[in-house]
């Protein structure tokens, strides 16, 4: 496989499983803050996360590339506020498109049709989670200053089912 586009799937991986840690991060803070429907919904995303990570892991694999997990740091585990603490996962969504839409570049550049391919299930998704990152946002910020808006949101959110165990169903 070509070395550039190994490297820079391997560090995709990394940047996926430390979305899986700060969703992680996100919902012990809401358990912590007793919004239980916000913990669990962080807590559903991270394992999200952990399928778009394998999902690589495996790519990697199949295409004769050699998977290579680099060291996680510690995600930030206090906010000031709910929408303090999703802003900073919609951020996040916005950071990781950014780094979706680089890798097809890359992949593009060097003819490596099949990983750009595969790497268009993510630029989907992730139109899809900055979309959902941000509504999230926008709900919070309009209730927070009254608890029951904030209850009926977490209501809400306690029941997001689990991830299928392969989103692109393959
Ligand atoms: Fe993997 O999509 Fe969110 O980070």
């Amino acid at each position: 496989m070509n070395p550039k586009v190994e490297k820079a799937l391997n560090e995709q991986i990394h940047a996926e499983f430390f979305s899986y840690y700060l969703y992680l991060s996100v919902s012990a803070y809401f358990t912590a803050n007793h919004l239980d429907g916000f913990a669990h919904w962080m807590r559903i995303q991270a394992q999200e996360e952990s399928i778009h990570a394998m999902k690589l892991f495996d790519f990697l694999a199949e295409r004769g590339g050699r998977v290579e997990l680099l060291p996680l740091d510690g995600p930030t585990r206090e906010w000031a506020s709910p929408s303090a603490a999703v802003e900073s996962v919609l951020n996040h969504e916005r950071a990781i498109s950014e780094r979706i839409n680089r890798l097809v570049d890359l992949a593009t550049a060097e003819n490596d049709h099949a990983t750009t391919v595969m790497l268009h299930w993510y630029v989907s998704e992730q139109v899809e989670e900055e979309a959902t990152a941000d509504s999230l946002f926008h709900q919070v910020k309009m209730v927070e200053s009254s608890p029951h808006g904030l209850l009926m949101i977490d209501r809400e959110l306690a029941g997001r089912p689990a991830p299928a165990a392969d989103p692109a169903g393959e």
